[in-house]
């Protein structure tokens, strides 16, 4: 079965659009009063209106490649129409962003199944601090209150204080903690939680790593030890390695997506702290430049606060 279908209807809710319009206030309130400035004094989109659209997609972290496509399609429009008005620029960029991202296959993890082997395991990389075990905790509480029996695995574990993170989240959202002690072998707590899940027939496995492993090598052999120890028991697992990039470092998360997922088949992504920068543009940039989904972001500290991603909610939400 897919385990994401569960989410869909409760996602289009009204209250979810309002917690991303809240939680995308500050790149929003960026973002337009860039563009206002933009096509101050002008009536029409002509090039010098290019030229300060460009630099403000570029200031907004939507990143260069990103950016030169959609100043390519808005050109295109201006060439049919030499008239466009600059008060039609911000449906017109609305439209086309939105358009640009559907042409990539950012929702294709609604095809992500569980294969023959409960329980669907994801594990969860990203480099310290970007929100890993805040993510852990959130999707935990998502997927209980849609019946699914979860259980988290303390992977990391680097410092004694991961794991107490991690079995906090645990007593709040009420799911299991598998945990070993503070600088036990991370591959063994893997297979630990992996077998007890089999056992008591759960159906959600999410391990959290170290995010300390700075060179690509020892990344590697990290995340590779812990995949194979796993695959003893299901041979498909880990069936999502979820990457957790934090939005609020801009270029620094690109920075993080190439070299991760250079190191390890990264096949999911989930954006975090959104709430609390100007730098949200970086979600478009990311999904437009990776062929990776990105399929959750983060707008604030709270349980509750984890969003399916949804390319036209999203572009939506700056626009609206
Ligand atoms: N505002 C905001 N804060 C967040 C969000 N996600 C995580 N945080 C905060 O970011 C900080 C780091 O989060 P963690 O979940 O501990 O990050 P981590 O990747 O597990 O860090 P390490 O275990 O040290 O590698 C915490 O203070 C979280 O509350 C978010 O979406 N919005
Ligand atoms: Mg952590």
């Amino acid at each position: 079965m897919g385990l994401f279908d569960f989410f869909k209807k409760k996602e289009t809710a009204p209250e979810a659009q309002e917690a991303l319009d809240k939680g995308l206030e500050k790149t929003k309130e960026g973002f337009l009063s860039k563009i206002t400035k933009a096509v101050a004094g002008k009536s029409t989109v002509d090039d010098d209106v290019l030229d300060n659209l460009e630099e403000v997609l570029v200031t907004s972290d939507v990143g260069v490649t990103t950016t030169l496509k959609i100043i390519d399609r808005i050109q295109a429009r201006v060439a049919k129409d030499k008239y466009l008005s600059t008060s039609e620029l911000n449906h017109l960029l609305r439209d086309e962003i939105q358009l640009l991202l559907a042409e990539n296959n950012s929702n294709d993890f609604r095809n992500f199944e569980y294969g023959d082997y409960k329980p669907y395991v994801i594990m969860v990389v990203g480099v310290n601090g970007v929100g890993k075990t805040t993510t852990i905790g959130k999707l935990a509480y998502k997927l209980k209150a849609e019946g699914l029996k979860v259980v988290l695995g303390a992977a990391d574990t680097f410092r004694a204080a991961a794991v107490e993170q991690i079995k906090l989240w645990g007593e709040r959202v009420g799911v299991r903690v598998v945990a070993q002690a503070m600088g036990s072998d991370p591959a063994s707590v893997a297979f630990d939680t992996l077998q007890s899940a089999v056992a008591n027939k759960e159906d959600v496995v999410i391990i959290d790593t170290a995010g300390r492993l700075h060179n690509k090598i020892g990344l590697m052999n990290e995340l590779g030890k812990i995949k194979n120890v796993m695959q003893k028991l299901i041979p498909n697992a880990p069936h999502e390695i979820l990457l957790v990039l934090d939005g609020s470092t801009g270029q620094n998360a690109f920075e993080q997506c190439k070299q991760f997922t250079d190191a390890t088949d990264v096949n999911a992504l989930a954006i975090t702290k959104l709430d609390g920068t100007a730098k949200g543009g970086v979600v478009i940039g990311i999904s437009d430049q990776f062929k990776i989904p990105v399929k959750y972001i983060g707008v604030g500290e709270k349980m509750d606060d984890l969003q399916l991603f949804d390319k036209k909610d999203f572009v939506n939400s700056l626009f609206n």
